[in-house]
């Protein structure tokens, strides 16, 4: 058997932007709509990079070449359903209705880019490779015991699949049915390992067969496609038949994080070949060619990503200095007595003028 075969990626538009599948169930608005968020994002992304060159922001994960399959995941859901990602989600966070300047935030160290706004249903974003599918699993599995027709949508990249959380999560969800869509973003690479080292399968999406669950493997660079087959899995999987595993395939554009050099493992070859369909580029070619957008509109909508983007530095850089004892908060409820004597040290030790190490 051929498994590759047996899970074709669902595509709508080439990488050359010319429709290739049915996109009856996204309208021309939606379209734009999801352009503009597009823009917006990458904008963003880029401009967390120079930050982080110019020293004002500390380490960040990029997630350019990922938007697509971020914001056509979280486009499928309901605004109460749960949102469980890693350090590489910040679109899809931002989709969801988080700030923009809250990765910034992230990379500055304030701790209020944990604690996520009311009204998202989000996990804050995980950095433990894999542990936000079992997070998932309880979040939905809960919701299911409550009758509260809630959808756990859980993010995490082709390296995760190789922990044992991520295997746990599946088998424990497919036995309770728990109402989970596991999306992992295969952008091929895992810090400096590249998918053929990291499994000896075809596809990841194969490995849904061993749990007796729904396996798809989805263009993750054509936001239409992820869109439209998000929203029938998450139909099903509201309706209690069981969990998913999506396989979103899509190529991480730059570095792992501004702390590495991809050009020390990744033959240049291979990031051009790649690089060539990503859901930016690839929406505009689209919508170019078929009446959608024109170059003018283009621009606007560039300028006005800019001009988004900067009032979320603003906002970032403006945001009140925090004070070391933060570390303390928002761990607990009510702090432990060891806790509690900790941040009495730590404070006495800072009042009198040392530094929090002692
Ligand atoms: C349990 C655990 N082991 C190792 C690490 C170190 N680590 C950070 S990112 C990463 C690679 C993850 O690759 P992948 O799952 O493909 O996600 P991507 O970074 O490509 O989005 C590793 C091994 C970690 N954070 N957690
Ligand atoms: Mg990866």
């Amino acid at each position: 058997m051929d498994i590759a075969q047996e899970f074709p990626i669902q595509r709508v538009i080439d990488e050359e932007g010319q429709l290739v599948g049915d996109r009856s169930g996204v309208s021309d608005e939606q379209v734009r709509e999801f352009y503009r968020w597009l823009v917006t994002l990458r904008t963003l992304d880029q401009r967390a990079w120079n930050l982080q060159r110019q020293g004002r922001i500390g380490t960040y994960p990029p997630f350019s070449g990922q938007e697509a399959t971020q914001i056509g995941a979280v486009a499928a859901l309901q605004k109460d359903d749960w949102i469980c990602g890693s350090y590489r989600d910040w679109a899809a966070l931002s989709y969801a209705g988080v700030p923009l300047s809250y990765p910034l935030l992230n990379s500055m160290g304030h701790a209020v880019s944990g604690r996520i706004p009311d009204g998202v249903n989000a996990l804050p974003v995980q950095v433990v490779i894999a542990a936000q599918t079992l997070h998932a699993v309880g979040l939905a599995w809960s919701s299911a015991l409550q009758n509260q027709g809630r959808v756990a949508l859980t993010f995490f990249g082709d390296g995760a699949t190789s922990q044992g959380d991520f295997h746990e999560s599946l088998n424990l969800a497919s036995v309770v049915k728990a109402p989970v869509v596991f999306l992992c973003q295969n952008n091929q690479w895992a810090i400096s390992v590249p998918i053929a080292r990291q499994m000896n399968s075809q596809t990841i999406a194969q490995r849904a067969l061993a749990y007796n669950i729904e396996g798809i493997r989805v263009d993750g660079n054509d936001i239409l496609a992820v869109y439209q087959t998000l929203r029938e899995v998450v139909g099903r999987v509201r309706e209690g038949r069981g969990p998913a595993l999506i396989e979103a395939v899509t190529y991480r554009l730059g570095a792992h994080t501004t702390a590495d050099d991809p050009t020390r493992y990744r033959p240049s070859e291979e990031e051009q070949r790649l690089s060539h369909g990503e859901p930016v580029a690839r929406l505009r070619r689209y919508m170019l060619g078929n009446g959608l957008l024109t170059e003018d509109e283009n621009k606007q909508v560039e300028e006005a990503a800019k001009a988004t983007v900067e009032e979320a530095v603003q906002a970032a850089e403006n945001f009140p200095k925090g004070s070391p004892e933060e570390v303390f908060d928002h761990v607990y409820a009510e702090l432990t007595p060891q806790l509690r004597q900790q941040r009495a040290e730590f404070q006495q030790r800072i009042q009198e003028g040392g530094t929090a190490r002692g």
